[in-house]
């Protein structure tokens, strides 16, 4: 009888608690436990005591002390109960059914492949909290690929059992690979230039990104709204520095609606957000992503969001998209290393400003939200016309002949938009981790080259 009362009422109420204890400390999994079930169990006790007391015209004392002593020896039993089953019986079973369901319909959602009950059991509750939070896109969304998101840089030190055999499963590598940073492309191409003329094709946008994360701030599926508006703010000293330098200059067009009620000089109108959009500089609405909206990466919107672009158009920072930042150049032109050399110069500025660290692990280069992302997080990209392998108004033949060669098909408005009616698409190597820049700017280059040799075909 008391497992029902104590399931139905203190169930929810739990997990709130556990929320919001995970998020502020992932020290004392089983002080919390027991707080949680103390609180579940001193209002049940209050209230069975409160009747016992009527019935037995016994002292609130007495009566509490049995009501309370019987209560607190069930949640004893029920731990033991669950250890014995090996999972959490109490405020995640929802999402282990969901989880399992998901394990056997989509054997290709990697964070639910790998996801392990007895692992999880032995976390306890705040790292659970935190852990079902990283899961949520995968068994929210069945057909992910990865089906994860970091909520914070060291989560991947954290729950290493679980990211490492998933990342090395998504990126192919080794169980001993080591990721290595290297953007010298002297030896790329022809003495480091890599020009499209030389496949016999014009001009191109041409787009080089990267995803970092600065220490010290969660991931931003992890962000509240006050945090989403520190962070903009801590952003904006390094903005002011780039402004006074004469190779940058630029704006920054803010969606905040206010600083805690004071005014925000950046803010855009709703027109000038869908003109930037538009022109490809800013990001759309996450809210449409149903994987980064699972994740709370898309929570708060449009508080925190917003982006930076230089004088020349060609330099940009988004502020609060999928990663904290992110990082490009773009323009169009027919000398790939142009944008990928304009990139590094601007990543050295940047991270030389005080405030500025971008998180990194040992293991997987530069850290970000989604374990695609890690190591680079950069994604090198053209938008050229296919018009035959495209001839069906869809990128599934495309995306048959890229996926061979390395590479990703997305749509002229980026990831889970269509393709272009005249038949451009957004081409651009799917390796990012254990993998050098120099490398994927060169993978490029040849992958347009090999592409070009299909179409042509
Ligand atoms: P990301 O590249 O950051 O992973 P998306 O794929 O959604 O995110 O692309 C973000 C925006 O950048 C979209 O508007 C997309 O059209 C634009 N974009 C990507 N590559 C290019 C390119 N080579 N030229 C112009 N715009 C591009
Ligand atoms: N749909 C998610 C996204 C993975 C890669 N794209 C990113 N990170 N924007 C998945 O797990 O498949």
């Amino acid at each position: 009888m008391f497992s029902n009362i104590i399931r139905k009422t203190a169930k929810p109420a739990a997990r709130t608690f556990i929320r919001k204890a995970s998020n502020a400390t992932t020290k004392q999994p089983a002080n919390s436990k027991r707080l949680l079930y103390s609180l579940g169990g001193f209002g049940l006790g209050a209230a069975a005591t409160y009747s016992t007391m009527e019935q037995n015209n016994t002292t609130p004392r007495m009566a509490g002390q049995s009501i309370y002593g019987m209560l607190e020896s069930f949640g004893d039993r029920l731990d033991r109960i669950e250890e014995a089953l090996g999972v959490g019986l109490s405020v995640f079973s929802d999402e282990i059914q969901k989880i399992r369901a998901v394990k056997a319909s989509n054997p290709g959602n990697r964070a639910m492949k790998y996801f392990d009950e007895g692992y999880f059991a032995k976390l306890g509750l705040p790292l659970q909290q935190v852990f079902m939070d990283i899961v949520r896109t995968g068994f929210e969304n069945a057909d992910s690929g990865l089906g994860c998101y970091a909520m914070k840089p060291d989560d991947y030190e954290t729950f290493a059992d679980f990211f490492d055999p998933l990342i090395r499963d998504y990126h192919g590598a080794s169980p001993d690979a080591v990721h290595v940073t290297d953007w010298d492309i002297s030896d790329v191409g022809e003495n480091g230039v890599l020009d499209v003329t030389k496949l016999g094709l014009p001009t191109l946008s041409m787009r080089v990104r990267v995803g970092r994360n600065l220490t010290g701030f969660n991931l931003p599926g992890n962000m509240d709204r006050a945090e989403r508006v520190r962070f903009e703010k801590a952003m904006l000293k390094a903005f002011k520095k780039l402004q006074a330098m004469p190779e940058y200059g630029g704006q920054v067009y803010s969606l905040t609606p206010d600083f805690d009620g004071a005014k925000n000089p950046n803010k855009i109108s709703d027109a000038k957000y869908n003109e930037l959009v538009k022109a490809h500089v800013m990001f759309k609405d996450m809210d449409a992503d149903p994987y980064l909206k699972s994740a709370g990466i898309a929570s708060d919107w449009p508080y925190g969001r917003g982006c930076w672009q230089s004088d020349d158009k060609q330099c940009i920072i988004w502020f609060g998209e999928e990663d904290q930042l992110r990082i490009m150049c773009m323009k169009k032109g027919t000398k790939l290393n142009e944008v990928f050399t304009r990139l590094k110069g601007m990543l050295d500025t940047v991270e030389s400003i005080e405030g500025v660290k971008f998180a990194r692990s040992d293991k997987y280069g530069y850290v970000t939200s989604c374990p695609s992302n890690l190591g680079t997080g950069m994604r090198a990209s053209v938008h050229i016309k296919i018009p035959n392998l495209t001839s069906d108004g869809t990128d599934k033949k495309a995306k048959a002949i890229a996926g061979p060669l390395g590479l990703s098909v997305r749509g002229v408005g980026g990831e889970h938009t269509p393709i272009g009616a005249d038949g451009t698409v957004d081409i651009s190597p799917r390796a990012r981790l254990f993998i050098k820049e120099k490398e994927i700017i060169g993978a490029l280059y040849k992958g347009i080259q090999n592409l070009m040799a299909e179409e042509k075909k």
